[in-house]
């Protein structure tokens, strides 16, 4: 059944629900409409996975309109919303006026924006990124609302602070900031592999005043229901299809240089058919008998 509330909408409805919501990685038009398809209500444009899918580093060697370009054919895709990873916002507050723009005209619910300096480095390779200065950060969180096309448009605030080793009370000080500069969420990361400081920053925080999303990456073993437990409002699983698409890639293009021959694979692949119906072959093909029908 199609949703008729607006993209944006569906996005803020799922950041502040009261149940534990989900958004799962893509990086492609592809891989958008496979998370749609399996049930998730948003998808997490995650920046690593279109930077390695392109084959460069997440050090932002993309520019912002070529993550634009991706994100034009992820949206027109599916119809569950967005929420991209925008970064630092590739640059000051003006910079991410600008992007926030164009992300409302082509229809991507959220953008979120992380403390950290441009150009940024992956949070789980370096601890060298210095963090933004808080009023820096706060004024790049309020462009982005006055700018926002959409008022349901979501900017959600991305704390480095734990990732940085500048602990717990500076990472509260930056949500405390950060909610009140008019975040519509906040991320609270950690490269740890428990989650013991991601639960202790959402036991001291008032959920009530912005919501909190975590990206349970190094910390998988934690089972779910401690972040549902801890009043967490939303998961990202960030990067599994990227990685489900290389060790895929991998596996079937080592035996087809080693057997020289389709025939073990051709079972093990997603059989054409799929590939066409993903594509939605057969709208095309129902709009020739109404469009060439005069031929
Ligand atoms: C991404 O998916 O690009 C993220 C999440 O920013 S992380 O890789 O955990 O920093
Ligand atoms: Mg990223």
């Amino acid at each position: 059944q199609r949703n008729d509330r607006s993209k944006f909408t569906q996005l803020r409805d799922l950041l502040q629900s009261k149940d534990l919501s989900f958004l799962m990685e893509a990086h492609s038009g592809l891989s958008a409409k496979i998370v749609e398809e399996a049930g998730f209500g948003g998808v997490w444009a995650s920046g690593l996975s279109i930077s390695a899918t392109l084959g460069v580093r997440d050090n932002n060697e993309l520019s912002w309109t070529q993550v634009l370009d991706v994100l034009e054919y992820m949206s027109d895709a599916t119809t569950v919303p967005i929420l991209v990873d925008g970064d630092t916002g590739y640059g000051n507050f003006n910079n991410f006026r600008r992007l926030v723009s164009k992300l409302c005209q082509r229809g991507i619910a959220g953008v979120c924006i992380e403390d950290k300096v441009f150009p940024k480095t992956n949070s789980f390779l370096s601890e060298g990124d210095d963090l933004a200065d808080i009023e820096e950060f706060c004024g790049k969180i309020k462009a982005g609302k006055d700018t926002q096309e959409h008022p349901d448009f979501s900017v959600v605030a991305r704390i480095e602070a734990l990732i940085a080793g500048q602990g717990m009370d500076e990472a509260l000080k930056r949500a405390d900031a950060y909610a009140d500069a008019g975040a519509d969420a906040l991320v609270i990361h950690s490269r740890k592999r428990d989650a013991d400081e991601i639960l202790e920053f959402n036991r001291l925080w008032d959920h009530s005043r912005c919501p909190v999303i975590v990206i349970p990456t190094k910390y998988y073993r934690t089972p779910t229901d401690q972040f549902r437990d801890a009043g967490v409002s939303t998961v990202i699983w960030a990067n599994h299809n990227l990685r489900a698409a290389i060790s895929s890639m991998r596996q079937v293009s080592r035996k087809i240089f080693e057997q020289q021959t389709l025939l073990e694979i051709e079972s093990e692949v997603a059989p054409l058919e799929d590939v066409f119906a993903l594509a939605n072959a057969s709208e095309l093909e129902e709009a020739e008998k109404v469009y060439l029908a005069a031929q």
